[in-house]
């Protein structure tokens, strides 16, 4: 293979910037173009301190080396790293002189390739690179982290063993006469199918908890106009990001800000207020791209305030709300400006109304004005991201979610699968498990189950990269950041 180089570190000015250069070629390209700081050193490439970069014949700046010798490197193979200073000029001689002296400029993720090229680590691992560098959140970074140690692929590994045990079993039946065939050798087995495909089933399951940890959770606030959803998107960021005021229609297109939770990434967004027969064009789009940001929703946080719409007006909104339940959204109805609650009739109490209309779904109490509130409801969010619940205590009074046993998957394997490339195999394991249990229930023959279970094994192995098309190594590290 030739040798790569490419900054690590990204552009613009800084104190420092590292070069990366990977390859049969980078010891000698070193020892061209630095010269040892001190005598103690007797090539650049031994060195791990101070080398004077020469770029040929001008002096460019002062370096540190560090080398990392084949095969103990990030890449299996001879590394170096160039740290310079990091101005736009020193970071582009230090590099031309690089790639003049033998190098060639590393594509998006080759440095990573180059790694599961050499079996430095497997394509779960290279998935978690990215998604360290990524991560915004410390969660995210400590999910990715998990992954990088091996945390998905001895799983994956673990399942693997098992439909191995199954198959060996199967195949030194397929050597026996049929006549020898017992019933129980077949019991046997379709019991090892079935608690593989309950595992696999488990595995899968996690990605639910696993995904939002990973992409963030996305919630979206909803409801009539001027209910407070800015407002509530502002308690909830910390700043002033949404304009509000006592206007309805303030709001007119879809306001997005990113937070931290917890350590969680939640992707927050308000939206328009859901008018009711507006005529105002502008108005009209607002509300489309609200209804829009409801179908990517992963939560929906529905404001219903003091005072309550007209009969007409509720039931569209119901009508609105039913729909998104219908989509199977997860909705939690915020019972808005608690603070004006006290001095309202009971016909004009939102809480009244949820309670009546909605007794199944559930609620929370919320004023911009108590920091008790605001604390309540980020508690709530991180259960639900923790638990896939919004179990709640509300007067007393048990309140929760319409699907309470509906988990993000269990214990040890919590939030495990975080890729849906991942996800996809395991249903396809799972699936073609399920055939092949099914088939030697029905007393297929032992050759066709064994073919239903290879399957499942090969899909299996795309997920650590064992068996994976070139296509597929190519899709996944183009998504890579130059360096990488
Ligand atoms: N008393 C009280 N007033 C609130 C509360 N939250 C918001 N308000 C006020 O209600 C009015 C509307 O607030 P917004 O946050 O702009 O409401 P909105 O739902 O975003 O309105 P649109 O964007 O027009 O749909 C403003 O005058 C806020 O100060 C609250 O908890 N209690
Ligand atoms: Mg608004």
């Amino acid at each position: 293979m030739d040798t790569i180089a490419a900054f690590s570190t990204p552009p613009g000015e800084s104190g420092l910037a590292v070069l990366r250069i990977s390859g049969s070629l980078a010891a000698s390209i070193c020892d061209r173009l630095f010269v040892p700081s001190s005598s103690k050193f007797a090539k650049p490439s031994d060195m791990e301190g101070y080398t004077l970069a020469h770029g040929y014949w001008d002096s460019i700046d002062e370096v540190v080396i560090a080398c990392f010798r084949a095969p103990h490197s990030y890449t299996g193979e001879d590394v170096y790293e160039i740290s310079c200073h990091g101005g736009q000029a020193i970071r582009q001689a230090v590099l031309d002189s690089v790639l003049a002296a033998g190098a060639r400029a590393a594509g998006p993720g080759e440095f990573s390739r180059r790694a599961f090229c050499n079996g430095k680590m497997d394509l779960t691992a290279a998935e978690a690179v990215m998604d360290m560098i990524g991560a915004q959140a410390e969660k995210q970074a400590q999910v990715a982290y998990r992954q990088l140690m091996g945390g998905v692929s001895r799983v994956i590994h673990e399942r693997t063993d098992h439909l191995y045990g199954a198959l060996a079993r199967l195949e030194m039946l397929l050597d026996w006469d049929e006549e020898e065939e017992r019933p129980e050798d077949r019991a046997l087995l379709v019991r090892e199918l079935e608690h593989s495909e309950q595992e696999l089933r488990h595995l899968a399951e996690s990605f639910t908890g696993g995904r939002i940890i990973r992409e963030g959770l996305a919630v979206v606030i909803a409801g009539s106009p001027n209910v407070g959803k800015s407002s509530l998107l502002n308690a909830l960021s910390g700043r002033d990001r949404a304009i509000v005021s006592h206007i309805p229609g303030t709001t007119r297109d879809t306001v997005e800000v990113d937070l931290s939770l917890d350590g969680y990434l939640v992707h927050l967004t308000d939206t328009a207020g859901l008018a009711i027969d507006s005529h105002d064009p502008i108005e009209r789009e607002g509300i489309i791209r609200a209804e829009s940001a409801l179908r990517t929703a992963d939560l929906i946080l529905w404001v219903l305030s003091p005072p309550l719409p007209s009969e007409d007006d509720r039931r569209q909104e119901e009508a609105r709300i039913d729909r998104c339940l219908m989509d199977g959204k997860e909705l939690l109805l915020v019972l808005g400006k608690d603070d004006l609650r006290l001095s309202l009739p009971k016909e004009e109490d939102p809480a009244y109304y949820a309670a009546e209309r909605y007794p199944d779904l559930p609620t929370i109490t919320w004023s911009d004005r108590s920091e008790e509130d605001l604390q309540r409801l980020k508690d709530t969010l991180v259960r639900f991201i923790e638990g896939g619940t919004l179990v709640m205590m509300e007067d007393d009074r048990e309140v929760t979610s319409r699907d309470q046993v509906k988990s993000h998957g269990e214990g040890q394997s919590h939030g495990l699968l975080t890729h849906a490339r991942h996800k996809a195999a395991v249903d396809r394991a799972v699936e073609l498990v399920g055939n092949a249990r099914a088939d030697l229930q029905t007393g297929l023959s032992f050759d066709l189950v064994a073919i239903s279970l290879k399957e499942a094994l090969t899909e299996l192995s795309t997920i650590t990269g064992e068996d994976v098309s070139e296509t597929l190594i190519e899709k996944i590290f183009s998504r890579f950041c130059i360096g990488k």
